[in-house]
């Protein structure tokens, strides 16, 4: 067997060069290239060895945290079958990433990270930006990539890759395990020599396969299935992940099964398709939530059931409502006590279908009529909300509709956290399953723009339309930076209401008074930040980077803004003002935020009231 003499951080960049994913017969490399920033911690190790081997394409992002937020954004445009590498210095370079690996684990994103890691031999210890402990040696601050990280391992010796690297892909490519994958490395370690195989370096092909649950559990499920009266489906990102849509439309219109939508499953179906009866949860739209009140057999589909989902287990009233849990991840498929059917989404529904067919389902139009009068009915109300009104300030709404309208059916539309992510959830209309990207898992303030940089980089041929709000903006937009180096037009709609008004809404309507969330100067009488509004020149701030700047306040401003905005050739921001206080009601729904137990105000101990009420309505499914 020949070996071939070269250090761990050369091995690593050629070992992953070679890393290929299948699945349906088409077969891609894993890796699209790595992000790095270089230090200390890895420009004589991974930075030495990616410049002379030039096996993968380097990508210089400005902050470390970003740059796995456009890997996960790139592997999850992608489907799961395609990401980055991303490397880092030790200390402040790799921790910045934990907040990535994070968001990537919980949304089930592919991103293998390397971060530099103190010296294996402890030699020269302790080392610049080395966090010592008194308790252990064998500790560093990437034990904090643990918890976050679906996989992890530390490389103290060289051929200690050969069982590393192989583990470290075969979680990356397990759509029921996957999310980030770190494996920290020594700064020592990365330099040193070993003879590795040369077999190791060979092309592998990492088998994807659509796998399906037992014969029994798929019948027992459609026995099921056969006799509910008002079945739903929730449909969640594992849905499109697994490219379902039309098993999912299949399934929906031959048995009458009427479809609601998560964050990271909106786009499943188009908009208007007829059994898509739009968003449910605590930022659902009243079809789905009334919907999703009376049914009696749940299939939640590739969905994580998240709260937001759930209505903090109040959505589902109808007493003996029963779930069946379709999901690659056992984990998901087992949550509110469902019948697990574990397996590829699309696999699952194409044959439990068989099995409904086969039991003797019929639709019933009397179902099918209550679902066209509610999905009527809803279109209506976002028709309503989207719309504009004459000598009225442009709301948050309003701009949504705007910039919609303006996006083509393959554009897509790029948020995180906020309250935007709600609005957008009841108001985009979808026409694509890749045209609508949340990263609802974390709900990551700064993913917007790094996201918005991995999803252009996965499909250029796209307009990517990334809603930033302006708190999110001034956490993290120096990717802007990227885009223009990258050439990865981008185009920014950063919705300016004075700051943080999602949380500042959810303050007051507690019963709280303004206090920390808007963007306002300290006032000198009170000492507290209740003086005038802030003024941030954000398309300055933007046009500083390289990007073109627009500023819009109206309805054809805004308008003529995205109309320059398409037609630009480089990242192009519009700096849009609305209403601060013109929000999107909810639909019949509620979240679970605890209220103070205790207080003075009687507005707060009101609200504590309600909390208690609104909580008798929480259930428990086993
Ligand atoms: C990194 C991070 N820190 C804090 C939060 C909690 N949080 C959720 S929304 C929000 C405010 C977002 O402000 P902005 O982007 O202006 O959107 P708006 O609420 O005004 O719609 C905050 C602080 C978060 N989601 N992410
Ligand atoms: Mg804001």
């Amino acid at each position: 067997m020949g070996v071939r003499r070269m250090t761990v951080a050369q091995a690593i960049v050629r070992f992953l060069a070679q890393q290929y994913v299948v699945r349906d017969g088409v077969e891609q490399p894993f890796f699209a290239g790595v992000f790095g920033i270089f230090g200390h911690g890895n420009v004589t190790g991974l930075g030495q060895a990616l410049e002379e081997t030039g096996a993968l394409k380097y990508y210089q992002p400005r902050n470390e945290q970003a740059m796995v937020h456009t890997a996960a954004a790139y592997a999850k445009m992608k489907n799961r079958l395609q990401t980055f590498a991303c490397t880092s210095s030790i200390g402040p370079g790799a921790t910045n990433m934990v907040t990535g690996a994070a968001a990537a684990t919980i949304n089930r994103l592919p991103v293998l990270l390397l971060p530099g890691d103190i010296f294996a031999n402890r030699l020269p210890h302790p080392v610049l930006q080395q966090l010592e402990h008194a308790h252990s040696q064998d500790v560093s601050v990437n034990d904090a990539f643990r918890p976050v990280s679906a996989y992890w391992d530390r490389i103290y010796r060289p051929e200690q890759l050969l069982s590393a690297l192989p583990q470290a892909m075969r979680v990356l490519t397990d759509p029921a395990l996957t999310g980030a994958v770190t494996v920290c490395l020594p700064q020592d370690v990365q330099t040193e020599a070993y003879d590795f195989p040369e077999r190791f370096f060979a092309k592998k092909v990492w088998r994807i396969p659509r796998t399906s649950p037992a014969d029994t559990e798929l019948e027992a499920a459609a026995e099921l299935l056969r006799a509910a009266r008002r079945p739903l489906i929730v449909a969640g990102g594992g849905v499109i992940y697994s490219e379902a849509s039309a098993a999912l439309a299949e399934f929906a219109e031959r048995f009458g099964v009427p479809v609601v939508e998560t964050q990271a499953g909106k786009g499943a179906l188009p908009w208007n398709h007829p059994w898509n009866a739009g968003p449910v949860g605590v930022n659902g739209g009243l079809a789905a939530n009334r919907l999703a009140a009376e049914a009696d057999v749940v299939v939640a589909v590739g969905t994580r059931l998240s709260d937001f989902t759930t209505a903090s287990m109040t959505a589902f009233q109808h007493p003996d409502v029963k779930f069946i849990g379709i999901n690659v991840a056992a984990l998901d498929a087992f949550k509110l006590g469902a019948l697990p059917l574990v397996g590829d989404a699309r696999a699952t529904l194409a044959a439990l279908g068989d099995k409904l067919a086969a039991a003797g389902r019929k639709p019933s139009e009397s179902y099918r009529e209550r679902v066209a009068g509610l999905k009527a009915q809803w279109d209506a109300e976002v028709d309503r909300l989207r719309t504009e009104r004459a000598g009225e300030r442009l709301t948050q709404a309003n701009v949504l509709g705007i910039v919609n309208e303006a996006a083509g059916p393959k554009d897509v539309v790029v948020n995180a956290a906020g309250s935007m992510p709600g609005d957008l959830l009841k108001l985009w209309r979808p026409e694509d399953p890749k045209s609508y990207h949340l990263e609802y898992g974390y709900s990551t303030m700064g993913y917007e723009i790094p996201g918005g940089l991995g999803i252009k980089m996965a499909a250029p041929e796209r307009d990517v339309f990334v809603m930033v709000g302006d708190g999110s903006y001034l956490m993290m937009n120096t990717e802007i930076v990227t885009s223009i180096q990258e050439g990865c037009k981008l185009i920014l709609v950063l919705v300016d209401n004075g700051g943080f008004q999602s949380i500042h809404g959810l303050q007051t309507s507690s019963g709280s008074p303004s206090f920390g969330n808007e963007l306002r100067f300290r006032d000198a009488g009170s000492g507290r930040l209740e003086g005038d509004y802030m003024p941030i020149d954000y398309a300055a701030n933007a046009a500083s980077m390289g990007a073109l700047a627009l500023r819009a306040d109206d309805e054809p401003s805004l308008r003529e803004a995205l109309r320059k905005a398409k037609e630009a050739d480089r990242t192009t921001l519009i700096h849009v003002t609305v209403d601060p206080e013109a929000r999107v009601p909810s639909y019949d729904s509620w979240w679970d935020v605890p209220i103070a137990e205790v207080s003075e105000q009687e507005s707060v101990q009101q609200a504590l009231a309600a909390y208690r009420d609104a909580k008798t309505r929480q259930r428990y499914y086993y």
